[in-house]
């Protein structure tokens, strides 16, 4: 087992953001979207879809201790999907991260109080998943393809070892602990238990971040289990559907078990397919765990599966996900951007995979991923006022199109307040809120960092604790001022700045002198004793960068789409009028960036020259074929993840050259 070059992220404790783009997103989680989704799990908001979370856990509870009255009439029964219950732990994980950075006494209260409830419903055996304690206990287990128990039990584990972490408490945590040992008792590969793994993935990862806090072996290896024991035959999910009558909802599609990633054993998958935020979930958690077996096998599939992804089937935006069908994958080099997917959650998922792959091994290529989701595809999943949803990211919006054809009503013009299927959002706020765990790593005798953002952070490298302060306006501009202090009078390791994937120039200075590194893996190595004071000044050049896509994506021949920085651009309705298919790009030296402090938050603008067709005689479809006539039309690109702000109109990502 080689673990030797393996690294691991910050804790959420140890980096302090203070950043002029992503704090105010995380105000924004703090101040609006935690306490909307509070009062969104306990059906306080007028007008949206009830979500019956907390209401489930009531009525759970009640059920399992009489002498409680939650106030819940007990013939009032089961309410919103099979997974409504993860909901909450979502909600727990982003507000326990939030304490972290923002101490506040009445949201830790509300914490506990919900964990008491949810405490309450806990079975005598560790039970806890109110669908079942609801419904009947005699068919838990029955459906592990489709019912999403071990889905819920996964997203609790997050919660509780983020709410250990933030607050040192254990009550949830230690009913988590219960109710491992309870799912170990009923599955594994012993004989006479199932020998079954989750229908939705996520307890793999969340297992090993259990195994982090409890360093107890039996998590390790449950999640291993449920790794290792996917696909195998004879098939569990097969035998499962037989021995229960349960339904198969993919046996008249291409996917079969790949939908669920389990048509084959992991080592053997090369392709991302099926569902893709349990594909990315899974690979998450093979990651984890071929970081911390050393397990080469499985981490040769963690790096195939990722090129697949990166290499051939992911938007320019970090999102994934091109089919609507089963919220899947489909195959190479189809990204469709008007009846795109691209869920939510599972660009939120393929940064959680990106990360990970970083753990590994550092590389650019990862982060750059990693970055891509997290400026793009994930926050346009939120509107601005931090009140409203994506949960499918186009990167094409034709109104009229979203309301009258039937292959694209999934695709909204307008962010939702709440949805009866409410995975994203919570998701949104829990990767946001943690957003401190993903910026630096450190492996034995190397720091790194792989995202570039106002932030003080402290470690212990080379046996001594070092902490460096990073100021910048990325991704606005290029310049990063990173200082190290606390040095302990001197400490001697080497650091990783990543240099990113979009960055074609930069120049770097140490303590006020350019200074040249090695790049290794996308990383610039300086190896030297750092003391106190030490200044890098790291200057990436950011020009607007016309790019283009393979030519095997038929959508995308003959445009281009516009980056700055890690930063997408699109071209909405507001500023371009109407009719943004008949847009053309102009020549590049023609084009201005501004900033402007009072647009959507506070965004950098692309003015660039382009063209448009001239009108057409509106009842003429076809014609001989001609030049086209053409007219000067400054054309005028915002952030991609601030489109939809502004009503609703038309939008595209990719622009006609
Ligand atoms: O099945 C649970 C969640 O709901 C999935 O991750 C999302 O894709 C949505 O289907
Ligand atoms: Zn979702």
């Amino acid at each position: 087992m080689d673990t030797s070059n393996q690294s691991t992220p910050f804790s959420i404790r140890d980096t302090a953001i203070n950043d002029s783009f992503w704090s105010p997103f995380m105000e924004r989680i703090r101040t609006k979207v935690i306490p909307y989704q509070w009062d969104a799990l306990n059906d306080r908001i007028p007008d949206a879809e009830p979500s019956y979370c907390m209401r489930n856990f009531k009525l759970a509870a009640e059920l399992t201790h009489p002498e409680l009255d939650y106030g819940v009439p007990g013939d009032i029964g089961y309410g919103g999907t099979v997974f409504q219950d993860s909901d909450i732990a979502k909600w727990i994980e982003a507000a326990s991260y939030s304490l972290v950075w923002h101490p506040d006494p009445e949201l830790e209260k509300n914490l506990d109080g919900a964990i008491d409830i949810i405490c309450d419903a806990q079975q005598k055996d560790g039970y806890l998943d109110t669908y079942y304690i609801i419904n009947g206990l005699d068919r838990r287990f029955t459906n592990l393809k489709d019912n999403h128990e071990l889905y819920c039990f996964g997203h609790f584990l997050e919660a509780a070892a983020a709410h250990y972490e933030a607050t040192g408490k254990r009550k949830l945590l230690d009913a988590l602990i219960r109710y491992a040992e309870c799912i170990s008792r009923h599955i594994g590969p012993e004989e006479g238990k199932l020998h079954g793994y989750p229908g939705h993935e996520i307890a793999e990862m969340a297992l090993i971040r259990l195994y982090g806090v409890t360093k107890d072996e039996r998590h390790l290896k449950l999640a291993r289990y449920f790794i290792d024991q996917r696909g195998q035959r004879p098939l569990y999910f097969e035998e499962e559907t037989q021995r229960n009558n349960n339904d198969f909802p993919w046996k008249d599609s291409y996917m079969q078990y790949q939908y669920y990633q389990a048509g084959k054993p992991v080592r053997d998958q090369h392709r991302a397919e099926g569902h893709a935020v349990r594909a990315v979930y899974l690979y998450a958690g093979m990651a984890d765990a071929a970081r911390l077996t050393g397990d080469k096998k499985l981490r040769d599939a963690c790096e195939t599966l990722f090129a697949n992804i990166a290499g051939k089937q992911m938007y320019i935006t970090g999102s994934i996900g091109q089919s609507a069908y089963g919220e899947s994958f489909s195959y190479d080099y189809d990204l469709p951007n008007d009846t795109v997917y691209g869920e939510t959650c599972a660009a939120i998922g393929l940064a959680f995979f990106a990360r990970r792959m970083c753990s590994i091994t550092p590389r650019s290529a990862y982060a750059d991923v990693l970055e891509k989701t997290l400026y793009n595809g994930i926050i346009s999943g939120m509107s601005l006022d931090g009140r409203a949803f994506f949960y499918v990211n186009p990167l094409e919006a034709l109104p009229e199109a979203s309301l009258k054809d039937p292959r694209m009503r999934h695709v909204k013009i307008e962010r939702q307040k709440w949805f009866a299927c409410a995975c994203c959002p919570p998701n949104l706020a829990r990767i946001i809120a943690s957003l401190g765990a993903y910026v630096h790593s450190l492996n034995v005798d190397t720091l790194y960092t792989h995202l570039y953002l106002g932030n003080e952070a402290k470690c212990t490298v080379g046996g001594k604790e070092v902490s460096l302060k990073t100021e910048t306006r990325y991704p606005w501009e290029g310049r990063i001022d990173i200082t190290f202090t606390a040095t302990s009078g001197g400490a001697f390791f080497a650091y990783g700045l990543r240099i990113p994937g979009w960055c074609r120039s930069y120049t770097l200075e140490l303590n006020g002198e350019k200074t040249a590194a090695v790049v290794q893996d996308g990383y610039a190595m300086l190896k030297r004793e750092w003391r106190d004071g030490d200044r890098l000044t790291l200057v990436f050049d950011m020009p607007v960068t016309l790019v283009e896509s393979s030519p095997h994506v038929r959508e995308n021949r003959g445009k281009a789409a516009l980056m700055r920085g890690p930063v997408v651009y699109c071209l909405e309705e507001a500023d371009n009028g109407k009719e943004l298919y008949r847009l053309r790009l102009g020549t590049p030296a023609a084009c201005s960036v501004t900033y402007e402090k009072d647009l959507l938050e506070g965004v950098t603008v692309i003015s660039f020259a382009g063209k448009r067709e001239k009108d057409w005689p509106k009842d003429e479809l076809y014609r001989p074929l001609d030049d086209p006539v053409l007219e000067d039309r400054p054309l005028r690109f915002i952030p991609y993840y601030a489109w939809a702000n502004r009503g609703p109109g038309e939008m595209t990502v990719w622009v006609n050259r």
